[in-house]
């Protein structure tokens, strides 16, 4: 069976096959009573089904996707304790004081593709050569690619 992903093809980097089911954020879908009890009680994207299975918040998504459907080596997600605890850092870590690279994606990636015109103080990339490498490296991949050029 074919995983699901309700969301929007331009947010999404999954290194598996899936289904895209296009949810309709400009017109308010993720926001009805029915999106928010069916899918994501907070009326937001993306949300991963699996069969029977149904899971909501990227980051629960992504350790799923590794799990259940990682490749034996499993590299991005290992299963070694240590290895693991690291990755769960960097994963805090985003998740609690990324925000301004929140900004950087926003105004870099999807404003653009949204009709929008990227604030021209956004030139940290020039600033932080680990920044610039960091995004030089995530836009490299094949799956942003795939997302990007869609
Ligand atoms: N903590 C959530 C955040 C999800 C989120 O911010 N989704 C955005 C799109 S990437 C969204 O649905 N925005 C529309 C809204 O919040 O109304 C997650 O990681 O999945």
């Amino acid at each position: 069976m074919t995983i699901q992903i309700k969301g929007a093809a331009i947010s999404t980097c999954v290194r598996i096959d899936y289904e895209l089911i296009f949810v309709d954020v400009r017109n308010g879908e993720h926001k009805t009573a029915e999106y928010k009890e069916k899918y994501q009680p907070f009326g937001q994207i993306p949300v991963l089904i699996d069969g029977d299975f149904q899971v909501f918040e990227s980051r629960a998504i992504a350790r799923y996707i590794a799990d259940a459907h990682g490749k034996a080596d499993n590299t991005l997600y290992p299963k070694d304790a240590k290895k693991r605890a690291i990755i769960e850092q960097w994963i805090s870590v985003e998740q609690s004081h990324f925000k301004s690279v929140e900004e950087i994606v926003w105004q870099l990636l999807f404003l653009p593709r949204w009709g929008g015109q990227p604030d021209a103080q956004i030139n940290v990339l020039d600033e932080f050569p680990n920044m610039k490498a960091w995004w030089e490296t995530c836009s490299a991949r094949p799956s942003c690619k795939k997302v990007t050029s869609s």
